[in-house]
């Protein structure tokens, strides 16, 4: 990959245009006209420390106005942008590649607006999810979308990647929750399309296009979002399985039984929870290992019904052997633990070093048949093993089995390229074979960029390229990640 000429190299006279423009101190980390290489190292290394990039430039605009500005000052200049949320993103989307300037959206954080009786929520981009969320709970209502890095992402962010997480299976897509947006186009065009209706046919809905583009064709900067009602009782369970074919039925049994109230259906299998556990040092809910575990939540109005109702479900899977051995949470302390063991394995699985991460869409019958077939591949080259003379750790297989989506995971001592060659293109043909996604719900950024082409036909890549040619004619924003070249 090679710098593209076309863009401008920042000059000291381009950093006191964003000084005079922005004009607070805090909102211009400068490491052009001064040595800020610290201030501005960790917008430049994204969550896993996996790339790098090399800006000598992180802006804050404060309001939409400032962003406006902002865009219109980089796309007359030239200059190269990456739109960064929380920077928790987990295919290198939002750090630079080389030296484009990142445009960190912290500083936009307010909530501008809340309605309880339709639930419909406006607020800028930077909110942390977390923080959105408890200004929910305290009304009684939750956001639409939960994952592990609530307490640095950004709704913004969010939405810029389209992120699924926890509870899709009950709440649905960010696509359907998603009213309306503000965005800014490079060009300094203000979208205002902070619709807050839940029908609304009149043509096409542009802001479908920013859900998920990554910050390809624009910034988001503020979303109206619907929230549910927060449901008054949540109840968590865990269990152990033998075999994959005993979580497929054990999930048919969950939507029976559960039907309504069923708020989540997480898959782990036994390494990862043996790789979380060696790595955390938190012990495992159950006492005996099992191949699979699976951890349900429901979400319902009544908690001791609910409960009950779990009850039974447990009762009835494990009289019919299909679950080995459960526990249902007896409060919101061990709520948290059984949800610990799932959301905290993205992040323990680092301890070795690296992680090579595959989020995968894949017919639900065949989803573990991919983490077998890989982990023998991985076995025959002889990269893995208990000591420091493999590179491999293990491969492990976790993720959404509510919606068949898989994240295949390989905990390394070291990036190596003997592993990569294995890897790739193996598991995009094994995917692309199924007709799965490449990217189930964490994008292509900079990782994926170039295998698209797996999940997506010419046709409707040349669609694609011509939506990014209107809306970002300059190619601006946040190039070399995909869609661009
Ligand atoms: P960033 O990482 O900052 O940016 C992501 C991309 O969006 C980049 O391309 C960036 O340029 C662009 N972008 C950011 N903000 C804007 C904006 N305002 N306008 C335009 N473009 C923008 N994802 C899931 O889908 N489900 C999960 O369950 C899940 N769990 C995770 C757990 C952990 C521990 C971690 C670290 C990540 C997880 N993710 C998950 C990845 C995920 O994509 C995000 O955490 C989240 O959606 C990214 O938000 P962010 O604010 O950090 O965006
Ligand atoms: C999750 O579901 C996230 O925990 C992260 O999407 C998955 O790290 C991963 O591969
Ligand atoms: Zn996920």
């Amino acid at each position: 990959l090679k710098r593209n000429p076309n863009f401008a190299e920042l000059t000291p006279e381009h950093v006191q245009w964003f000084k005079d423009t922005l004009g607070n101190e805090s909102a211009v980390l400068d490491g052009v006209s001064k040595d800020a290489s610290e201030d501005i190292e960790p917008y430049n290394a994204d969550w896993m420390r996996k790339y790098k990039g090399h800006t000598k430039l992180v802006v804050k605009p404060g309001n939409t106005e400032e962003v406006s500005k902002v865009l219109k000052y980089c796309n007359d200049n030239m200059l190269a942008v990456v739109p960064q949320g929380g920077n928790t993103g987990l295919v290198g989307g939002s750090v630079p590649v080389f030296d484009e300037i990142v445009i960190n959206l912290a500083r936009l954080n307010q909530i501008r607006d809340f309605d309880e009786v339709s639930g419909i929520l406006v607020a800028d981009a930077g909110v942390i999810l977390e923080v959105a969320d408890n200004y929910l709970a305290e009304r009684k209502h939750i956001f639409p979308l939960d994952l592990g890095a609530k307490g640095s992402c950004q709704i913004g962010g969010n939405v810029a990647t389209n992120a699924g997480g926890l509870r899709l299976l009950r709440y649905g897509s960010l696509h359907g929750n998603v009213l309306g947006i503000e965005a800014v186009l490079p060009d300094g065009t203000i979208i205002n399309n902070l619709s807050k209706l839940r029908k609304d046919n009149t043509g096409y809905d542009i802001k479908q296009l920013f859900i998920g583009a990554e910050g390809t064709i624009g910034m988001i900067t503020a979303i109206s979002i619907l929230c549910p009602q927060r449901s008054q009782a949540t109840n968590v369970a865990y269990f152990g399985l033998e075999s994959f074919e005993k979580v497929q039925q054990a999930f048919s049994e969950a939507k029976g039984m559960l039907g309504e109230i069923l708020s989540a259906f997480e898959l782990m299998d036994g390494r990862s929870q043996n790789l979380y556990k060696t790595a955390s040092g938190n012990g495992l809910p159950l006492e005996n290992e099992h191949p699979f575990y699976c951890l349900v939540e429901t979400s319902g109005s009544n908690s001791d019904h609910d409960q009950e109702k779990l009850e039974a479900f447990l009762e009835h899977v494990m009289g019919e052997e299909i679950v080995s051995d459960g526990v249902v949470a007896q409060d919101q302390t061990q709520s948290r633990e059984l949800w610990g063991c799932r959301e905290g394995v993205p992040e323990h699985l680092g301890h070795w070093g690296g992680v090579y991460k595959y989020d995968l869409s894949i017919p639900i019958s065949e989803m573990y048949a991919l983490v077998e077939e890989t982990r023998e591949r991985m076995d025959k080259a002889g990269l893995i093993g208990d000591t420091d003379d493999y590179p491999i750790v293990d491969v492990v297989g976790y993720g959404h089995m509510g919606d068949a989506n898989l994240h295949l995971n390989v905990p390394v001592r070291r990036y190596d390229k003997a592993v990569e060659k294995e890897l790739e293109p193996f598991v995009y043909e094994w995917v692309a074979k199924r007709s799965g996604s490449i990217s189930a719900e964490h994008g292509l950024g900079i990782a994926k960029a170039p295998f698209i082409g797996y999940s997506r036909d010419e046709t409707m890549i040349k669609l694609m390229r011509q939506i990014k040619d209107l809306y970002d004619p300059k190619g601006i924003m946040n190039p070399y990640k995909f869609l661009s070249g």
